[in-house]
């Protein structure tokens, strides 16, 4: 049926009005049921081999416009929209976002599933719907606070199926329901998002901010992406997340298997399971358990087939992000899989007596990566440098025992989101300027190169710059109540607050500009440095490395020798939405993290894609933007991972040292407990800071805050070279073609998956 007509059409139905009439909220409720509608009739992608891509985060961001382009009806919607006087932006603004991760692995996968559907391969992905995901973030007195995100509505993207299944647990026993979201490839047919839930879930549980019993597992098992894991109780209630989502993940994968009639026997040759990092290990457990208990497998034949079938990513090398697990929780929420465990361990310590390749360790851990790695087919990093230190030191004990199953997949991006959606200004001007290849194919971004010279498209791309940080500053003026110069240099540094990502390093070089104002020394054009990021509830230094932002923004901006030259802006709730309008606005990317800490990083290509410069340290897929761009079209600063890895090895960082040594940073550190820093921030927070930074500084900020100030001074100044900088712009758009998702699935396709 022609759009417009099947748009009136429900709205009639539903609401007795015309388009003219409607609200944008009931505009929003009928353009979702509409694309819900189209989106059906799309065949469902088939083939003899499917991948099951699990994992506990899907960090989709609002789908409305997305499910549109991918359909190919975004513009012609928009403009029946238009011709009744309606905005689609406006209604694509009333979509809930839904907070079903954490950061870049969630997005990550997410991207995913939209490239495996682009490609046209047969792949679902299989989590957890999260009743309210992620808390939202609010700042009160320049502090987090943690609020619930209550996102999903009556009329929502997700379609409730009757499929439902038994999970047992040691105590218990809870009844599974499925939600599935369509997942539309571009141009191309459609996959299946499984969300898993409990039938017993009950929202009434939650009653201040994000507190609620965790304790009562049938109320609240979905009600929260990963709760904090300070206590016993969130540790707990994190297994029995785990576990949930793979019981029912690997009971639907049989039943799928059973249902077309394969021989369980040759699971490998129709399914490939990808283990998005060690969450979701348990399945490789509880598949042979489901093989040999219910389906007569020998044990030796369930953990052949299991083994031919599961692949792991991994997407860290910080010990404190990977899972060990007491065996005594384990007991606790599953006691049906300890069997089995110790059975898998006591394999390969019959096999391999070093101590660091066992599952089961000495103080009754279970190591997760290990299992995977052991009884699972190819594991591998998410860039380059970060598969290469993996092979050298974390991981280098198993890949002396399986040197073939390491591989390296480069993390990517969806451009129909990061480009196409969020940038269209940009999309359109690339269209004229070198075709639409480049949509399908995005290597052809490269032919932008040959435009290098033409002022025209390079003033463009400039132009479009302008217009996106004019609009920026306008929402943000809007949402946060501060005004920004859209004539400044905007730099932006999002991302999860971490200390190893050192947005306090930046901080101190913001706090070293601000003392050079002061001092008289103005800078030739005005500064805005935003920031966006949520910490962990329960890690305080990262809550005191946002209140100092937040102090600073304070201090900056209303001071009035200052602020005509520099501000800070530190964004409420940073989510996959605000990325979308930070993205195309920003000129310099920061992506400053200890070199070898980062293991890819995916806003970095997100940034690039949009025509902005890197600040960076040689870590993650930096390394990789750097080679594909060139010095020139880069800024790198830092010591490189070698150095730091090797004073990891020796132990030999004492921070206090470039404390003593330099004024610089002694004047930038101080300033955090010094008078005018504590007459508007908490004494508590600062000094705690200010404390670490001297007496630990795990992460190294002052190592390279030296470096970090002089090229971040220099980039500062060839902004200035206006031409210089646009084609700077040029070359990084022109190379992102690398870093499409589209390349990174294929390669997962080609190497893993064999689909
Ligand atoms: C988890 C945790 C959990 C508790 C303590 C501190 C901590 C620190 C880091 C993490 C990260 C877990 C894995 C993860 O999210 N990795 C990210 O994966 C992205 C997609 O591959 C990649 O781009 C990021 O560099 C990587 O940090």
């Amino acid at each position: 049926m022609n759009l417009e007509k099947q748009l009136e059409k429900l709205i009639k139905a539903k609401y007795k009005k015309t388009i003219k009439t409607c609200t944008d909220e009931q505009l929003y409720d009928c353009v979702l049921q509409l694309t819900k509608d189209r989106m059906a009739e799309k065949p469902v992608i088939t083939g003899k081999k499917k991948v099951y891509y699990i994992s506990m985060e899907f960090l989709i961001g609002k789908l409305l416009a997305n499910n549109l382009i991918n359909l190919g009806i975004y513009e012609e919607l928009a403009d029946i929209l238009k011709k009744n006087g309606k905005d689609l932006t406006a209604i694509e603004e009333v979509e809930p976002e839904p907070s079903l991760g954490n950061g870049g692995l969630g997005r990550l996968a997410a991207c995913f599933l939209d490239s495996i559907a682009t490609l046209g391969l047969p792949g679902d992905g299989i989590g957890l719907n999260y009743h309210f995901g992620l808390f939202k973030q609010v700042f009160r007195n320049k502090l987090q606070m943690a609020e619930k995100n209550d996102w999903i509505e009556k009329n929502s993207w997700l379609n409730k199926t009757d499929t439902t299944f038994e999970v047992c647990f040691g105590d218990r026993k809870v009844t599974s329901v499925l939600y599935d979201i369509d997942v539309i490839g571009y141009e191309n047919g459609r996959n299946k998002l499984h969300l898993f839930d409990v039938s017993s879930v009950d929202e009434r549980l939650v009653k201040k901010g994000i507190d609620f019993d965790k304790t009562q597992i049938e109320k609240n098992l979905t009600l929260f992406l990963y709760p904090d894991d300070s206590d016993e109780d969130g540790n707990l209630l994190r297994i029995y997340q785990e576990y949930f989502m793979v019981s029912n993940g690997a009971q639907l994968i049989v039943r799928e298997l059973k249902e077309k009639g394969r021989d369980l026997h040759r699971m490998d040759k129709y399914v490939a399971i990808q283990i998005n990092d060690t969450h979701p290990t348990l399945v490789i457990p509880e598949l042979i358990r489901i093989l040999t208990w219910e389906e007569g497998f020998t044990i030796d034949d369930a953990v052949k087939v299991v083994s031919k079938t599961c692949a792991y990513t991994n997407h860290t090398i910080l010990a404190e992000a990977l899972e060990k697990w007491p065996l005594s929780y384990i007991e606790k929420v599953v006691p049906q899989l300890v069997p089995i465990i110790k059975e898998l361990s006591a394999r390969v310590a019959k096999k391999y007596k070093d101590p660091k390749v066992q599952i089961i360790d000495g103080e009754k851990r279970v190591h997760m990566a290990h299992i995977d790695i052991h009884y699972g087919y190819s594991v591998n990093g998410v860039a380059a440098i970060h598969t290469d230190i993996l092979k050298d030191t974390e991981l280098h004990h198993f890949y002396e025992i399986y040197p073939d199953k390491f591989n390296n997949k480069t993390n990517g991006i969806t451009f129909r989101r990061w480009l196409l959606s969020c940038n269209r200004e940009l999309a359109a001007l690339l269209s004229e300027a070198i075709g639409e290849g480049y949509k399908k194919d995005a290597r052809l971004l490269e032919k932008l190169l040959e435009k290098a010279d033409d002022g025209k498209v390079l003033n463009a791309i400039d132009d479009i710059k302008r217009q996106k940080k004019a609009a920026l500053a306008a929402y943000i003026r809007e949402r946060e109540g501060i005004e920004i110069d859209p004539e400044s240099v905007f730099d932006i540094q999002i991302k999860r607050l971490h200390e190893y990502k050192r947005q306090q390093m930046n901080a101190l070089y913001i706090i070293h500009k601000y003392l050079e104002i002061k001092g008289g020394k103005k800078p030739v054009r005005p500064m805005t440095f935003i920031f966006g990021a949520k910490a962990a509830p329960a890690y305080v230094i990262a809550q005191d490395i946002i209140h100092l932002l937040l102090v600073l923004s304070e201090i900056v901006n209303n001071d009035p020798d200052v602020s005509p030259y520099m501000k800070v802006v530190m964004v409420e709730n940073y989510n996959v939405s605000y990325a979308e309008k930070l993205i195309p606005a920003c000129d310099v990317s920061e992506q400053i993290s200890l070199a070898s800490k980062e293991a890819s990083g995916t806003g970095n290509m997100k940034f690039m894609l949009n025509g902005a410069v890197t600040l960076g340290t040689s870590d993650g897929a930096n390394v990789e933007i750097h080679e594909l761009v060139g010095d020139d079209n880069i800024y790198i600063f830092g010591e490189k991972s070698d150095v730091v890895i090797e004073h990891y090895a020796k132990a030999d960082y004492v921070s206090k040292d470039y404390y003593k040594k330099s004024p610089v940073i002694r004047e930038a550190v101080d300033f955090i407990v010094g008078k005018q820093a504590l007459k508007v921030g908490r004494k508590e927070n600062l000094e705690r800071l200010y404390k670490e930074l001297l007496n630990k500084d795990w992460f190294m900020t002052l190592l390279d805050l030296e470096d970090y100030i002089r090229v971040k001074d220099q980039m500062f100044a060839d902004y200035e070279d206006r031409e210089r900088w646009k084609r700077m712009m040029l070359v990084n758009i022109a190379k992102a073609g690398f870093f499409s998702s589209d390349r990174t699935i294929e390669e997962y396709n080609r190497d893993i998956w064999k689909l």
